[in-house]
């Protein structure tokens, strides 16, 4: 089938030749969903999340339509880019990070794998606020993505969803999930029809009371006020209830008679957002009939739960206050799940509903068949720590799914420059399965091969300097080594050690010590619209950027840069050119990570702490091939039980960490910054601290010095490159979903 361009392609606009594909792209997926369907296949997988960060789709279902260099080619004879194209194409942002990209590369690979499962989430009009930078702050805008032609299809499915004292009509609307050259599956994003745009007011702020007209309308409404919260439930409830007459519907059609429901679904409920299906489900079965008992039973067989951090603060507990004013038919029935837990199970620890709130989690693991954590390190924390309680109840339903990313749009999509090396040497095996990957490491020591990498990764920097010229007029030397930590902000991640060496480097440049080579210091984040702290690192690297851009004695070894609105489009531009990947987050706390996959995936090389996944990385590539530092979560646990660390210890007594942390509050960063913003962070690093920035700053400079110096000797470097992607195959997404598959899902 040929795409219908409106007049002859040379003659088109580049908006014209978007909307022309968008709409081939939809015609090509609904035939191949056609066909899936027919085939009428029994169990079904559910994978409902609050959050889907798709990134754009053209060039990713292009791709997995196979008809990717088709179309380019034929667009490059006429005169067009599609390159171009792209840019037109607005950014779905409906997902935070890691947990909503997760959630995207999941859909990938089960479409990929011929799985038959969809994606159930809420159809946000504003995804994450767009970032600006203003007085060397983060301002917050909202973020529009849904156009008059968009990758959305509007259905027939319509529901009535109770509330406290009112209800609302639903609405699904479809975006299809094309696998690589494999089924087609469809996400559903749930709206309603009431939403007012009109109602955002400054930023974006809007008023929180009005949920028929602001249920849909944002990604994660702050939740710094009571407002705010309950909203989140309004909209959880929301998501869950339409979710599960879908599923309830769907059963059916196929033959399900409801007692039976475990062979017809499977639910994969993504963090504790989706919790409420639970009950919700059983209120659902009651109504048509059924037993408590029995209810309960099914959906005991039907949920499955992925935990997917182990700060305490995200593990939602909601106040029965919140849930009997925006969904009273739903408290009636989680008393009665936790009744029985209270005569079932002795441990009070456990209970769902302790001091007057609800524990999501707690109902999770009592209701759901299984519980996965997101990588080893992480899973063993939950066993052994954080959820220790429940695992000495039910080991048999722990398990770990370690996370990983889909090669279409991280390998493929963002750099076909070194997909045609690695083709080129290993044939195209790879593309379908990634442990191919390792083929490479025959060339490990073949000089011809490590100049090519090191060539490659020349011209995807060039490529990331013309990107950031065009887009934000920030200028790169592509010559320089490009160091990159993009991530959202949150201390635990420790961007602020990363500026605290950037100081560090600041005095030593300015003291004769040259880097033999300049230094860029990439840093690409959001941070949450109420979280101070947060905000106030953001704005001591933007002062660090200006301050140093115009010191003529410092700015040609060593710049900063901190990209403006950090999304997927950014990171597929930035991963592919990067030298050295940050991934310094104190051990314990990150419980996965799958940038640091994306990465090694594209010859970055990582500096890292032995937290989430990294544990994995350099159990796979072995102590050559990253840098390690920083003391081990045993220690850092420690740490916290015993209280026993003091950040004003290390501060007085390593003269460079104190002179790096005082240069905060020197008078050269107080003349270009906020005093107050910037006195603030200095007092939080020395009285608090709580992610131990400087228990590991000194192991994490010398580190980055080694590797500094590593890094000149570009043939060893090009090696370690190499080996680093000929391991990468584990982290493919395809891997994860089969795992969950075999072990969870079983379709
Ligand atoms: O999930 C992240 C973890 O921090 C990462 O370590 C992990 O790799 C990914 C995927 O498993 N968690 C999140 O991204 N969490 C959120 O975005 C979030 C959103 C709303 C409320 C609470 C957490």
């Amino acid at each position: 089938m040929a795409v219908s361009y409106p007049k002859e392609l040379s003659k088109c606009s580049n908006e014209e030749i978007y909307l022309a594909l968008l709409e081939h792209v939809k015609k090509l997926a609904a035939q191949k969903a056609g066909k899936d369907t027919a085939e009428k296949e029994k169990k079904k997988l559910y994978y409902i999340s609050a959050e889907f960060l798709i990134g754009k789709l053209l060039s990713n279902n292009l791709i997995n339509l196979g008809i990717y260099e088709e179309v380019r080619k034929e667009l490059e004879d006429a005169g067009k880019s599609l390159s171009e194209i792209e840019e037109l194409e607005p950014e779905p942002s409906l997902g935070n990070g890691g947990l909503g990209r997760l959630a995207a590369c999941f859909l990938d690979s089960i479409a990929t794998l011929g799985l038959n499962g969809d994606g159930v989430g809420l159809n946000y009009h504003y995804g994450l606020f767009r970032q600006v930078f203003e007085n060397n702050a983060q301002k917050e805008l909202p973020n529009p993505w849904i156009e008059k032609e968009s990758w959305l299809t509007k259905t027939d499915k319509t529901y009535t969803i109770p509330f406290g004292g009112f209800s609302v009509q639903s609405r699904m609307y479809d975006i299809d999930v094309t696998g690589y050259e494999n089924r087609t599956n469809k996400l559903h994003l749930f709206d309603i029809e009431s939403v007012d745009e009109d109602i955002v007011k400054e930023g974006i702020s809007f008023d929180k009371t009005d949920i028929k007209k602001n249920l849909t309308l944002f990604l994660y409404p702050d939740d710094s006020d009571d407002d705010g919260r309950i909203l989140r439930v309004y909209q959880q409830y929301f998501m869950v209830s339409n979710a599960a007459r879908l599923i309830l519907d769907e059963a059916k059609e196929r033959g399900s008679d409801i007692y039976d429901l475990a062979d017809y679904a499977v639910i994969q409920i993504n963090d504790t957002h989706p919790t409420m299906v639970i009950p919700e489900l059983v209120r659902l079965l009651m109504e048509e009939g059924l037993l408590i008992d029995e209810a309960i039973d099914i959906v005991r067989k039907t949920c499955a739960y992925t935990n997917h951090t182990i700060l305490a603060e995200a593990l939602e507990k909601w106040p029965i206050g919140y849930l009997e004013r925006a969904v009273p038919q739903l408290m009636p029935i989680i008393r009665q799940l936790d009744n029985r837990i209270r005569k079932e199970v002795r441990d009070e620890s456990t209970y769902i509903i302790q001091d007057g709130l609800v524990h999501m989690a707690n109902l999770d693991i009592h209701y759901g068949f299984s519980v996965n954590g997101v990588a080893y390190l992480h899973t063993e924390i939950l066993k052994n720590s954080e959820l220790k309680n429940f695992y000495q109840l039910y080991p048999e339903k722990f398990n770990n799914k370690t996370n990983g990313i889909t090669f279409r749009r991280w390998l493929l999509h963002a750099n076909p420059k070194l997909t045609e090396l690695i083709t080129e040497l290993i044939g195209d095996g790879f593309k379908k399965d990634a442990t191919e990957l390792e083929k490479l490491a025959q060339f490990a020591e073949d000089e011809a091969v490590q100049t090519r990498l090191l060539e490659v990764k020349q011209s995807a920097k060039c490529e990331l300097k013309d990107y950031l010229k065009r887009t934000q007029n920030i200028e790169l030397d592509e010559h320089s080594v490009f160091d990159i930590q993009i991530k959202r902000l949150h201390e635990y991640k420790r961007q602020q050690m990363n500026a605290l060496y950037v100081i560090h480097k600041y005095f030593d440049i300015k003291a004769g010590n040259l880097p033999k080579r300049p230094i860029t210091v990439i840093f690409g984040a959001k941070a949450a619209p109420a979280y101070i702290i947060a905000k106030d690192i953001i704005h001591l690297i933007l002062c660090l950027q200006e301050l140093i851009a115009n010191d003529p004695q410092v700015s040609p070894y060593l710049k900063v840069v901190m990209v403006e609105n950090y999304n997927v489009t950014a990171a597929e531009k930035l991963i592919p050119a990067c030298d050295i990947d940050e991934q310094i987050s104190l051990a314990s706390k990150e419980a996965s990570g799958t940038g640091n996959m994306k990465f090694m995936l594209n010859g970055a090389v990582t500096i890292g702490t032995m937290d989430g996944a990294n544990v994995e990385i350099a159990q796979l590539v072995g102590e050559d091939n990253i840098y390690i530092f920083g003391e081990s979560s045993e220690t850092v646990m420690e740490h916290y039980a015993k209280a026993d660390y003091v950040s004003k210890d290390y501060y007085e007594k390593d003269e460079d960490i104190r002179r790096a942390v005082d240069f905060i509050v020197s008078d050269e960063l107080k003349r270009i910054g906020n005093e107050e913003y910037l006195e603030r962070l200095h007092h939080e690093l020395i009285s608090k601290d709580w992610f131990m920035t400087l228990l590991d700053w000194r192991d994490y400079m010398e580190t980055k010095e080694r590797m500094f110096a590593d890094y000149e000797e570009r043939l060893k470097w090009a090696k370690k490159m190499l080996i680093n992607i000929s391991q990468a195959g584990f982290f493919s997404s395809d891997r994860t979903i089969a795992q969950y598959n075999e072990d969870i899902w079983k379709l």
